[in-house]
């Protein structure tokens, strides 16, 4: 019996990390012990495991899954109850963006900010393609810095194609177990690929004609950094997990709005249009940035139905 941890889930199949740095192709044998969870896939990236080595046919099999410390889910579609972890054990969640090419929006930044949140997990904004970037763009750069640096979280731009330092990230990656997520064609596995050269994983150009990325990554896979600590590299989806939140508590997860709710007249304030809206007056003070509020209006108005 050996322990070991899931590098890569590809439906059936389980690559496991184990020993010093060995590597083996792995499969669930029977039943495995765990907790009761609806999910399509029992086994996730970022798992710790137990394994047994068929002496026979040379791969693992995977016997127990020992208890996890979080997971990140994703509904399968809209309408599935069944959901799939995409990660498990995860200490940060870098979220990279970038300005343009292609263009990442706020709402898209603040629904994985409030996953994050809802899962506590720490979440890291990184800005990257610096290098592309004329004087609007290293303006919204700005500004988006400051709105997020103000309610608390941390951002680091960087680019991948000049000469830049990366030594600040590497701190908060080493020893930790980060995933990293963001639209396709951002540059997450650019980044590997440099953090790690030894690598050499896919990436690809994103397209002129839609200025979006392929989608070159397609299963979330983790990576062992040399200098320590490991990053799970995730397909550009466009969107992170999806939480079971009720509609009526998805303001606890914009901290700054949850933080000045207190003030709100009616405890069960929805910040919509009550009366003594302590929420909205701070957003007519400029207190709160109009739009991390846009952001939730929108998530309260359409998504009515994925948050329950
Ligand atoms: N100019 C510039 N290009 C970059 C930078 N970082 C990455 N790229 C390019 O962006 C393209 C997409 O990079 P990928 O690393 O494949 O993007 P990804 O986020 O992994 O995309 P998916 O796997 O599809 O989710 C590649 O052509 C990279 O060379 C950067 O800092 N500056
Ligand atoms: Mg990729
Ligand atoms: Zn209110």
């Amino acid at each position: 019996m050996e322990k070991g941890i899931v590098i890569k889930s590809t439906g059936s199949r389980y690559r496991v990390l184990y020993g010093e740095n060995k590597v083996i192709d792995s499969y669930i044998k029977g039943k495995l012990r765990m907790k009761e969870l609806r999910t399509t896939n029992p086994v996730a990236v970022g798992d710790n495991v137990l394994i047994e080595i068929d002496r026979k046919t040379g791969s693992g099999i995977i016997t127990e899954v020992l208890d996890r410390r979080n997971y990140i889910l994703r509904k399968s579609s809209n309408l599935s109850r069944h959901s799939q972890i995409i990660a498990a054990n995860v200490d940060q969640a870098f979220l990279m963006v970038t300005i343009i090419l292609p263009e990442t929006p706020i709402e898209f930044i603040d629904r994985f900010l409030i996953a994050a949140e809802a899962y506590r997990i720490p979440a890291i904004i990184l800005i990257n393609k610096t290098d592309l970037y004329g004087k609007e763009e290293l303006e919204k750069m700005d500004s988006l810095e400051t709105m997020y640096r103000k309610i608390g979280y941390k951002t680091l731009s960087l680019s991948l194609k000049s000469s830049n330092d990366l030594e600040p990230l590497k701190l908060l990656i080493k020893d930790q177990v980060s995933l990293i997520s963001g639209y396709s064609g951002v540059g997450k596995t650019s980044l590997l690929n440099i953090l790690n050269p030894s690598l050499n994983l896919k990436t690809e150009e994103i397209s002129d004609y839609h200025k979006q990325g392929k989608h070159i990554t397609t299963f979330p896979e983790m990576h062992k950094m040399p200098f320590g600590g490991y990053v799970i590299d995730t397909p550009g989806i466009r969107g992170f997990g999806v939480v079971d939140m009720d509609r009526s508590e998805i303001y606890h997860f914009f901290r700054e709005i949850f933080k000045i709710s207190k003030d709100c007249r009616f405890h069960n304030c929805l910040h919509l249009d009550e009366p003594d809206c302590a929420v909205r007056k701070s957003v007519e003070a400029g207190d709160i940035d109009f739009l991390r509020y846009k952001s939730y209006l929108n998530i309260m108005e359409t998504d009515d139905r994925k948050y329950r």
